[in-house]
């Protein structure tokens, strides 16, 4: 497999969600505390969308949007990062699988690297049976290849989209 040198700077896609307490600021912050990172630069961001709960659905609605970025932090590196920012969101990790959250960060992408390591699965596991990914990347990268499944476009048209809806600002 290709590996960049290390610190050479990759193109990764972030997945923005949450679904408690103002979830939309939540998210708009998220973006902005990871574009002051001295090793992120933004590259992409996709509109927000409204997305009806996956899992148990007795909970709201989900905001959710993707971010591109350009980082040199390594992969476990990133997901720290993001896992402070959803602690610094209020983030309780309450242990119902799929659960209402305020803020999640999910590595969807880290160039075309496959990872298997016991804290990080990248390309995100769920990546190609969910509308609220997939449809928020096909508008900012249709022609991106996700290693072993193939290109967005494509994975977004196959993937029912569950009434996902573009958010008004
Ligand atoms: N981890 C492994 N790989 C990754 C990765 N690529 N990115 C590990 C981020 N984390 C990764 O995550 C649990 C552990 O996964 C982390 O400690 C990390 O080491 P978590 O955020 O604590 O737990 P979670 O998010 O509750 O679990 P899970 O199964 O990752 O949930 P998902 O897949 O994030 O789904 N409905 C809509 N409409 N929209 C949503 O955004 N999100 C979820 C959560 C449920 N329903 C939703 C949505
Ligand atoms: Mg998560």
């Amino acid at each position: 497999m290709h590996r960049p040198p290390e610190g050479a700077p990759a193109l990764c896609v972030i997945g923005l969600g949450g679904n408690l307490d103002a979830p939309a600021d939540r998210v708009r912050r998220a973006r902005e505390s990871l574009g002051r990172q001295e090793r992120v630069r933004e590259l992409a961001f996709s509109s927000l969308y409204k997305s009806r709960p996956m899992g148990p659905q007795d909970q709201p609605d989900y905001v959710n949007a993707v971010m591109a970025i350009e980082t040199s932090l390594a992969p476990l590196d990133l997901l720290d990062l993001l896992q402070s920012i959803e602690s610094l969101e209020g983030r309780v990790r309450l242990g119902e699988r799929w659960g209402p959250r305020t803020l999640d960060l999910d590595l969807l992408l880290y160039g075309d690297q496959v990872i298997q390591h016991p804290r990080l699965v990248v390309p995100h596991p769920g990546l190609a049976v969910r509308e609220f990914v997939l449809h928020p990347l096909a508008e900012i990268l249709p022609d991106l290849e996700v290693p072993g499944l193939g290109r967005i476009r494509e994975l977004a048209e196959q993937c029912p989209d569950n009434g996902i809806e573009v958010m008004v600002p």
